[in-house]
């Protein structure tokens, strides 16, 4: 065939192909069948050998102007599908569906908790300053009255930080209470004192509904002259009655911590469900005990350099996570920790 009528032949259908090409994927399919390595025009461009030499000029510009005017066309076709088709998503769109909500970050309930606390000391006229989480046994255990080898130690399961001297005072461990606070504060410091402490601690312990290996602690100091047991009582009643209202019961019991004398413990009456069940499983499951306390102890007193016949003080240290539990009448301590999002999202 002569191939000045195979060139027309070919323009005619690539116009009819096109024409019925309908999406992308079809567009590619002629662009091999044209313009591919065995395409259509490929092959006619290599029969320019056989075309008369006078020929050849001719066939050639004619060759090239069909095969710039195949991609032309095809790119224009292009366009069209793709501008087709976003104008079908448009008009798919409904605008009457509700939207979907964001989902959006909250404040952890401990967190949540313990600002709510430190709040509250704050309106009493306390201070929050914070301390380091890695403790020295100096401040953990020795300015609080527990020297080495002293049983009390054994009160507070240690996690201590690998390291050769072990014995020596400077070793350091995951602090196990924030009352080492007491110590630094005062330290640094001359009364009168009034403050709380916020803050991570860790026991090498087994956990259950009310332990938890780690957890928060809120310490509070208050040191000046003339400070009485009665202040003590005072100030952790009003504490408990805006946490948890009048309704609930408060209990003090005598307890021992060696950096205070007299100790206490404080305990509020269980949560109870509308049924009367009591979710929350302690030792004793008509109180659980959400504080230790007392009178800071003349040897602490005297470790920071006070005189002890001139300032006396209190001193407390409570679990937030066992408070909001009570509240909220949360059933178990691990769940703060867990990271399941069906008890985190209640809290937003
Ligand atoms: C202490 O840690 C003392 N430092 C408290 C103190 C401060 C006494 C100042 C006197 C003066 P205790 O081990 O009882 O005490 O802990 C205090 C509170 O921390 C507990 O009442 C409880 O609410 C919380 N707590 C203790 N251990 C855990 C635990 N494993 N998981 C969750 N909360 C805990």
């Amino acid at each position: 065939m002569d191939v000045f009528i195979e060139l027309n032949q070919i323009q005619a259908e690539f116009q009819k192909d096109l024409d019925l090409a309908s999406d992308l994927a079809q567009l590619d399919q002629l662009k091999i069948r044209y313009m591919g390595r065995s395409g259509s025009v490929t092959n006619l461009l290599r029969k320019i050998s056989s075309v008369q030499k006078e020929d050849r000029p001719r066939f050639g510009a004619d060759a090239n102007k069909l095969k710039s005017e195949i991609s032309d066309f095809m790119s224009r076709k292009a366009n069209e599908i793709q501008v087709g088709s976003g104008r079908k998503t448009i008009e798919n769109l409904d605008v009457t569906l509700p939207g979907r909500l964001p989902v959006i970050g909250a404040l952890h309930p401990t967190t949540q908790i313990v600002r709510e606390i430190c709040d509250i000391f704050v309106s009493l006229g306390f201070s929050v300053i914070e301390g380091p989480e890695i403790e020295s046994d100096k401040y953990n255990f020795e300015m609080l009255n527990i020297p080495k080898g002293h049983p009390a130690r054994d009160m507070w399961s240690t996690m201590w930080i690998d390291n050769p001297n072990h014995s020596d005072t400077n070793s350091t461990l995951l602090r196990t209470h924030t009352s080492p606070m007491q110590a630094r504060f005062m330290e640094s410091t001359t009364p009168p004192i009034r403050i709380v402490v916020p803050g991570k601690c860790y026991r090498y312990e087994a956990t259950d509904s009310t332990h938890e290996w780690h957890f928060y602690q809120i310490e509070g100091l208050v040191v000046d002259k003339g400070i009485s047991f009665a202040n003590l009582k005072g100030t952790l009643y009003e504490f408990a009655k805006r946490v948890f209202g009048d309704d609930r019961q408060v209990r003090f019991r005598c307890d021992y911590f060696p950096f205070v004398e007299p100790g206490v413990d404080m305990s509020i009456s269980n949560f109870k469900d509308s049924e009367g069940n009591r979710p929350i499983k302690g030792k004793d499951e008509d109180w659980i005990e959400i504080l230790g306390a007392g009178m800071v102890h003349p040897e602490v007193l005297k470790s920071v350099g006070y005189d002890p016949d001139v300032y006396t003080g209190f001193a407390f240290g409570m679990g937030p996570e066992r408070i909001s539990m009570l509240r909220e009448g949360i059933d178990d301590i691990r769940n703060f920790y867990s990271n399941d999002l069906r008890f985190l999202g209640q809290f937003v």
